[in-house]
């Protein structure tokens, strides 16, 4: 069995970051070991949550860690809450480094042409240090524009995104994925770049009309997690936004005001299908 670790915080209710990367990618077999690095009541866009950071604690833990040659066939960073965190994030890759891990970062900022609450553009531009030191990125064109200083557009055209996958790839990584990319009214999906093969890979779906908080998070876990499960990038994209989706469905199809997250948990039966289970 493979097995990952994943730093993120914990948002205690809010369905994002650590409380879907552990059970999604726990589901799809794969060992989910965590650094959270902090507790929030709810995660960020609630007015009023509260934040106890953990950042003393992620030394600690990985020097025990490496003291016990404990190693991971994955590291996946999402939401991090300060330049120290992501410092930190940078001396781990190198210090967990193996002949056949992979670094993947969810540099999780921002949504719709602006940054969240927490974060500035001075935090955007570490964030891309970060990216450059990963093996796979998966940022969403906001996030994308805010770390190579583009100018965010809402209309775009092929020409656009491919510029951006390349603005992205010279930052350092060697797969660079764009999530939200839509050419056609209707549809939306994702696009990757691998800069050592010189491909781009564009995978498209229906496009669900509403858009939930924590999806980005769910995206990046369920492709972490098939890429454990030794899918290709591409394989795993397609698998990752297929489940995001179905999950956007199935909390649309539930009617009620969902103001936090999707129906993630019913979506998995659906996920082991996706993945041969
Ligand atoms: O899903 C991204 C995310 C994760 N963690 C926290 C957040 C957000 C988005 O706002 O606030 C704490």
């Amino acid at each position: 069995m493979k097995r990952i670790v994943t730093v993120q915080d914990i948002s205690c209710v809010g369905k994002c970051s650590l409380t879907v990367a552990l059970p999604i990618i726990s589901a799809m077999g794969v060992e989910t070991a965590i650094i959270p690095t902090a507790v929030l009541s709810t995660h960020t866009m609630f007015s009023g949550f509260t934040c106890k950071d953990l950042t003393d604690q992620v030394e600690p833990i990985t020097k025990h860690w490496q003291n016990e040659k404990i190693d991971f066939d994955a590291i996946y960073t999402g939401y991090l809450g300060s330049f120290e965190q992501i410092d930190l994030m940078k001396k781990m890759f190198t210090d967990f480094r193996t002949d056949t891990n992979i670094t993947f970062v969810d540099p999780a900022m921002g949504d719709c042409g602006k940054l969240y609450p927490a974060f500035d553009e001075a935090f955007a531009k570490h964030m891309a240090t970060l990216c450059a030191a990963a093996d796979i990125i998966v940022p969403n064109i906001t996030e994308a524009c805010f770390m190579t200083g583009t100018e965010y557009k809402e209309t775009y055209d092929e020409a656009y995104v491919n510029d951006l996958l390349k603005k992205l790839s010279s930052l350092g990584a060697k797969i660079s994925i764009l999530t939200g990319v839509s050419f056609e009214e209707g549809k939306t999906g994702v696009m990757g770049y691998d800069k050592e093969k010189d491909e781009t890979y564009y995978f498209c779906h229906e496009k669900l009309s509403s858009s939930y908080h924590g999806t980005g998070d769910i995206f990046s876990s369920t492709c972490v997690g098939a890429l454990m499960r030794g899918y290709d990038w591409k394989k795993a994209i397609e698998i990752a936004a297929l489940y995001t989706a179905e999950c956007i469905r199935l909390t649309m199809a539930d009617g009620k005001l969902n103001w936090y997250g999707v129906h993630f948990e019913q979506a998995i039966p659906y996920l082991m299908k996706l993945i041969g289970k």
